[in-house]
């Protein structure tokens, strides 16, 4: 019996799995619950020491996840009670879906050689295929390597199962693009990329995801093409920073304002032409464009062997753009250091204000934050540094200072590394008075800083980007 054959006698997709209880498939399966179209159902959870506790939460309503998620609480009370989904370790029941999709975390083993953990992530698939049947549909939307859903994830489902993918099973990669703090409204409302490994699975997915989408559409293509749209659109913006990055670095060497070529290049529209010209900042930090070029090279590398027809001897676009944008914590060292030489401050013994230390303004998430390196490196040169974050109570491995005012106090050096909104009220002559000092610092790494302001009260200015004001006269 063909694919079609087997999918049409088990008719439209009923009974849904979801593996993997984290950000991703937490509201994945309280959306799918929460549809009309679907019967019921399960989220399946490892009841590991680590993570286990959230079997009993999500049977009780309640979601494990920190921080504010609107509507996601009310809308798992709503299915638990309608009795549309439930928790469970017992990854048996996966026999009874009609459909399963993964949801697993897959980072990197460590920041250096960047291979990725996929090691949940193929448990999670080995136990979709102990219980695999005829006719299901598996969907994996975590984030992987191009190649990983035809290559490995098929081979591991088809040796656990004994079945054929695209004939006895449908399987496809429809990647999450859900953003922290807007889970639901992320899944309903942006289109859902839908790969299969050939027309009917891709068709099946996408009977799976359409009924969850409000303003979204689905977008069909193959499993591969759907692999490397999700890499390729982070490593574009990551690029597009880097561009952004590199011509505030051209600025600040030529005497120029970043911000007025900005506007200048922009106001090139009309006729499609447009630049869409990122921001520079202190650096790129967070869990998805610090990865997901690795994950878009490899897949090259894996995929394109010696099929990719490249400039000999270059060095990939998109990691020279992880390059530069990795060096931007280290810029923020050379203008802290400048400055300081300026208020003929030596470095060792200097004390160093750091605000921000989450990646993102007016966030609490600090994964991969460009303020680190910034901080190894200045400890390393003989500096103390007193760390704040309005968002940030604690980040493992450093001391957070909860007063904004302490952390100033006696500085040399201020120095603004995420553009949170208590940051752009700071007041020149207030923190000039707790420094102490007659010319401290202002290192501006997120274009919050009005400079004059600063200058005019006897600071010594430097800002990403601001080559018109990087060796302004000093004010006595
Ligand atoms: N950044 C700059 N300049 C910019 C924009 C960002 O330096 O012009 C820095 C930020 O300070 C931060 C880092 O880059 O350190 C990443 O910022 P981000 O806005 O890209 O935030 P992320 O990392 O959470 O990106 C996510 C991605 N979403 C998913 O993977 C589902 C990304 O694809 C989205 O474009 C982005 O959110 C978004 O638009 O909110």
């Amino acid at each position: 019996m063909t694919l079609e054959a087997l999918i049409s006698k088990r008719g439209p997709i009923r009974k849904i799995g979801v593996v993997g209880m984290g950000y991703v498939g937490i509201p994945a399966a309280a959306l799918f619950a929460d549809s009309p179209e679907f019967e019921h159902v399960f989220g399946f959870q490892r009841d590991s020491p680590s993570s286990g506790y959230k079997i009993a939460m999500l049977n009780r309503g309640e979601s494990p996840l920190k921080g504010e998620e609107p509507g996601l609480e009310e809308l798992l009370k709503k299915v638990v009670s309608a009795k549309k989904f439930e928790c469970t370790a017992d990854f048996s029941k996966i026999a009874e879906m009609d459909a399963v999709t993964l949801s697993i975390q897959t980072p990197f083993k460590n920041k250096d050689d960047l291979i990725p953990d996929f090691s949940a992530l193929n448990d999670g698939i080995r136990n979709v295929g102990k219980y695999l049947k005829p006719g299901m549909l598996v969907v994996l939307e975590s984030t992987i390597t191009p190649g990983t859903t035809t290559g490995p994830a098929r081979a591991m489902l088809e040796e656990e199962s004994s079945l054929v993918a695209g004939v006895n099973f449908a399987l496809a990669h429809a990647p999450e693009r859900v953003m922290v703090g807007r889970l639901l409204r992320n899944i309903r409302e942006h289109d859902r990329i839908v790969g299969g490994i050939d027309p009917v699975s891709t068709a099946r997915a996408a009977e799976l995801y359409s009924p969850v989408l409000t303003i979204g559409k689905v977008i069909p293509m193959t499993a591969t093409a759907a692999e490397v749209t999700k890499t390729a659109e982070n490593t574009f913006r990551d690029l597009q920073i880097a561009a952004a990055n590199e011509l505030a670095l051209y600025c600040e060497a030529m005497g120029v304002n970043f911000y007025d070529v900005r506007v200048g290049v922009d106001s090139l529209k009309g006729e499609g032409i447009t630049r869409a010209m990122l921001w520079p900042g202190a650096g790129v930090g967070g869990h998805c464009l610090t990865k997901d070029t690795y994950h878009l090279e490899r897949g090259v590398q894996q995929l394109g062997k010696e099929l990719l027809d490249y400039p000999a001897g270059e060095r990939s676009l998109f990691v020279l753009a992880r390059t530069i944008n990795d060096f931007m914590p280290q810029h923020m060292v050379r203008l802290t250091l400048d400055g300081l030489a300026r208020a003929g401050r030596p470095v060792k013994g200097a004390k160093i204000a750091l605000l921000g230390w989450a990646f993102l303004a007016n966030s609490d998430d600090t994964r991969n934050t460009p303020s680190e390196p910034y901080r190894d490196d200045l400890l390393a040169a003989g500096a103390h540094v007193s760390i704040h974050d309005p968002y940030v109570e604690h980040a493992p491995g450093i001391t957070l200072t909860p007063s904004l005012d302490d952390t100033i106090r006696g500085a040399d050096a201020v120095v603004v590394f995420a553009g949170h909104r208590q940051y752009r009220s700071l007041d020149p002559r207030q923190v000039k008075e707790l420094s102490g000092k007659k010319h401290p610092v202002i290192v501006d790494g997120r274009n919050i800083i009005d400079p004059d302001a600063w200058i005019d009260v006897g600071f010594i200015y430097k800002g990403i980007g601001r080559g018109d004001k990087n060796n302004h006269p000093v004010r006595e």
